[in-house]
Order: C-alpha cells, then sequence, then structure tokens
C-alpha cells in the first residue's frame, strides 16, 4: 500500500465520508490539515486551484473529488469492497444523490445559527461572518432552502432512508455496507454536530441505529503531516501508471482546462494525459509540489479544450 495522504478539516462533511472508508477499509493513512476557507495556498499548489475538500494525495498523484478517491482507495485496497458486484450500479446511484441533493439540504440547514456556534465553537462573530461569505461566493447561484423547506425536505428524505432500512437489514443496500452507506452517513454525521439542529433525526430509530454501525467503523490509523511536507512528497514522489480512452473531440497531449460543473468553479489548467469513463487526468507543474498529475472524476467536471495562441 503506497503512502496515502488525506487533506482535510475536522468539520467538513465530505472528508468524513472518506474518513469512515479509511475505518471501514482499515487503510493507515497520512492526515494534513488544511484551510476551511480561502485563501489555501497549500492547497492550490497540490491541486492547481481546486479548493474543495477532501483530497487525496499518493506521492505526485492528486484525486479529487470523494467519489473518484473512494474508487482509488478501492482499487488499492479491494477487501471488504465499497461497491458490490450486484449492487455496484444501484449503490453508486444511491451515493450520488446523497452526496449532492441530501448534502445541499442537510449543511445548509444545519449551519442555521443556532447550528453554526456548535460546528465551529468559540468562533467569534467575524469567524462566521467570513465562513458564510466564503461559501456564499463559492456557490452564487444556488438557490439554498428556507428553514422551513430544509425541515421538509429532511423529514422527507429520512422518511425514505427508514423505509430502506424497515425489513430489518444492517445497511442501506443489504446486509454489507457500501458506498452509499458512506455517503449518507456523512450528512447525519454534519447534522449530528449541532444537537439542536439533530432533533430533526429523533423520529427515525432505525437511521440512527443504522448511522452508528456506520460509525463503528471509525478512521482507521493516521498519523499527522505537515501541507509543507505533503509538498515536499509531491516534490520528490513518482506518478501511477495511466491509460487513455480518446473521446471524441479529446486527444492525449491537448491543453485543457477542468472544471466542476456544479460548484466551486474553479478552473484547472494543464496537459490531458489520462481519460477513462471514470476519470480524467492532467499534468501541470507547480515551483514548490514539481510535476503533478492531478485526477478528477469524468462525470460532473468539465474538460475544456485550450485556445491555442
Ligand atoms: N463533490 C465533492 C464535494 C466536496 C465538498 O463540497 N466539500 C466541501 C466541504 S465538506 C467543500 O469543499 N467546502 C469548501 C471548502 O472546503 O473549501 C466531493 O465529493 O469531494
Amino acid at each position: 500500500m503506497p503512502e496515502l495522504i488525506l487533506h482535510h478539516y475536522a468539520i467538513s462533511p465530505f472528508s468524513e465520508k472518506v474518513r469512515l472508508v479509511l475505518g471501514f477499509k482499515r487503510v493507515a493513512w497520512r492526515s494534513v490539515d488544511i484551510p476551511a476557507i480561502l485563501p489555501k495556498p497549500d492547497v492550490v499548489a497540490l491541486t492547481g486551484g481546486y479548493r474543495r475538500t477532501p483530497f487525496m494525495q499518493i506521492g505526485a498523484d492528486v484525486y479529487c473529488d470523494t467519489a473518484l478517491m473512494c474508487r482509488v482507495i478501492e482499487r488499492l485496497q479491494p477487501e471488504p469492497t465499497l461497491y458490490p458486484g450486484a449492487i455496484a450500479g444501484l449503490a453508486d446511484i444511491v451515493a450520488q444523490w446523497a452526496d449532492s441533493a441530501l448534502f445541499w439540504i442537510a449543511a445548509p440547514y444545519t449551519m442555521q445559527p443556532a447550528g453554526a456556534v456548535h460546528l465551529m465553537p468559540g468562533s467569534t462573530l467575524d469567524t462566521l461572518k467570513a465562513f458564510a461569505a466564503d461559501r456564499a461566493a463559492m456557490s452564487p447561484n444556488l438557490k439554498r432552502a428556507t428553514l422551513a423547506d430544509g425541515a421538509a425536505a429532511l423529514n422527507a428524505y429520512f422518511a425514505r432512508i427508514e423505509n430502506m432500512l424497515a425489513d430489518g437489514r444492517p445497511f442501506l443496500l443489504g446486509t454489507a455496507p457500501c458506498i452509499a452507506d458512506f455517503s449518507t452517513a456523512q450528512s447525519v454525521w454534519f447534522i449530528k454536530r449541532a444537537p439542536p439542529v439533530a432533533a430533526v433525526l429523533a423520529p427515525f430509530t432505525r437511521l440512527q441505529a443504522w448511522y452508528e454501525r456506520v460509525m463503528a467503523f471509525g478512521h482507521g490509523s493516521s498519523t499527522q503531516m505537515t501541507s509543507a511536507q505533503a509538498i515536499e512528497v509531491a516534490a520528490t514522489g513518482s506518478h501511477a501508471a495511466l491509460s487513455f480512452e480518446a473521446e471524441a473531440g479529446l486527444e492525449e497531449g491537448d491543453e485543457v482546462t477542468v472544471t466542476p460543473t456544479d460548484y466551486a468553479h474553479d478552473a484547472v489548467a494543464g496537459r490531458l494525459v489520462g481519460l477513462g469513463p471514470d476519470e480524467v487526468v492532467i499534468a501541470r507543474s507547480d515551483e514548490r509540489a514539481g510535476n503533478l498529475h492531478v485526477h478528477f472524476p469524468r462525470i460532473a467536471f468539465q474538460i475544456k479544450k485550450q485556445a491555442i495562441h
């Protein structure tokens, strides 16, 4: 197993998803604490501008977005699987719902003033304002649900999960956990960080028992590293092997940008070196981090060819 470095921060739900996956897989990993809001100079040195949390690093390879990170962790440590054969398609579809629809109701609902004080204990009004301004700038076109709409949506979503568990199954899609459990658990975990908000979970007893089963996987074992040390690992590290399946209009070596299509639309520029149904990889260099391969999922990312001057 190569040294796996997770760049994350404590109260990030998507980071919790990956920490739990690492616990489920019993992986030993290195932990780099990154800022929750911009500026993030050491993050950008590695990712080229992608600012979302978490991201993962192995040597001079940087993996953005938890959907891809979980696939890479599965490749390195196949057992126990996150994508059980017969239900792999369904597992990814439920996970995608949890990472988008459920998350974008659960996170803003939890960040209501009564919740925010628990999520960032000891923070001043200025810190809370800076956080709110950072997130508003990151997703300017997102229409956030009102508190009433958020409560209604959470009740409906949690009733669906309760229904999935009604036959007594221990995990969302059957007897074994899968990626859907970890993606769904991250939003429940975030809500639970804010006890006054967590009242919304009270009626859903099967969901709460399921949540405890997922939490029992823990986070595996980790040791701290500074972001400067991680940059040094990149500068001296090697790259994983790549594959390239040509797509209409895209060729190996093209200068491109890769940009998330949902929110945090920061474009990362580089040379296209890897492409496939699940992954796009660009090569770029940074004066401190050296020659990097930055990997993104193919879904929910736009690849745009750069004009040649
Ligand atoms: N689709 C992304 C979403 C990641 C995401 O939205 N993470 C939140 C934190 S949990 C974020 O990036 N917030 C802004 C930041 O940390 O700068 C993934 O699966 O990794």
